[in-house]
């Protein structure tokens, strides 16, 4: 029997607009300075995880040991970057068919949130124009525990009142993926599906998908 969702979760960053490319920026040219290369694999690798995760990958992959105090310095100095880039974003920047099909779960009843680790996501919201499209945000400002620990979409689900087994996640990174499965939801991938390879099913974008499609594949 087809499945029908009570409630699905959006990851933001790689799933409704692609800000990856403008943390690769951020965190290249902070990385650089400190003399560890940094390259689109090792942005591949951040994608999901925390600000702090990913400054600690960077200290890590250079073998670098710095102070607290440094480390609050690089983030905002990263960060301020990032926001530079962010806050000149505009709808033209969502993916194609995100929009459409987000409208289409609402006018079915199914309850649309927002799942993400980044602490920027209500300043790309509302650049993009979709704050009102979300029943409930959580983010990167609400959570304690980064993806792959489940908590981001756990708080979604609590927020609605319903079970992981009732709701998607629909997430680019593996960390995210890996967030949704630990967490018991029904997870769709969207990129790439051999790095994806841990979610029911993986989608290259939400042009030519739809409720029915999603419904039959998680049937
Ligand atoms: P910020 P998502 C994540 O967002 C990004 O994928 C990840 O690259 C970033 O480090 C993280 O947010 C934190 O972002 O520095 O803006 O708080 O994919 O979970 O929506
Ligand atoms: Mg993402």
């Amino acid at each position: 029997m087809a499945y029908t969702p009570k409630a699905c979760l959006f990851d933001l960053d790689g799933v409704i607009v692609d800000t990856a490319k403008y943390h690769f920026s951020g965190w290249k040219r902070l990385a650089e300075e400190l003399g560890v290369p940094f390259t689109i694999e090792d942005n591949e690798q951040l994608k999901g995880v925390s600000r702090v995760g990913s400054l600690e990958y960077i200290l890590n992959k250079g073998g670098l040991f710095l102070d607290n105090d440094t480390k609050v310095r690089l983030m905002e100095r990263k960060n301020d970057q990032y926001l530079e880039l962010v806050s000149g974003m505009t709808p033209e920047e969502l993916f194609p068919g995100v929009v459409q099909f987000i409208d289409e779960l609402r006018g079915q009843g199914i309850k649309v949130g927002l799942g993400s680790s980044s602490r920027n996501a209500p300043l790309i919201l509302e650049r993009c124009g979709i704050v009102d499209r979300f029943e409930t945000v959580v983010d990167g400002n609400s959570i304690t525990f980064s993806k792959p620990d489940p908590e981001v979409f756990l708080k979604g689900a609590q927020a609605f009142g319903v079970t992981p087994a009732d709701c998607v996640v629909f997430e680019d990174a593996v960390s995210g993926v890996q967030a949704a499965v630990n967490g018991g939801f029904r997870a769709v991938g969207v990129g790439d599906p051999e790095t994806l390879a841990a979610a029911e099913f993986v989608i290259s974008g939400f042009e030519d998908f739809n409720l029915e499609v999603l419904s039959n594949r998680l049937s």
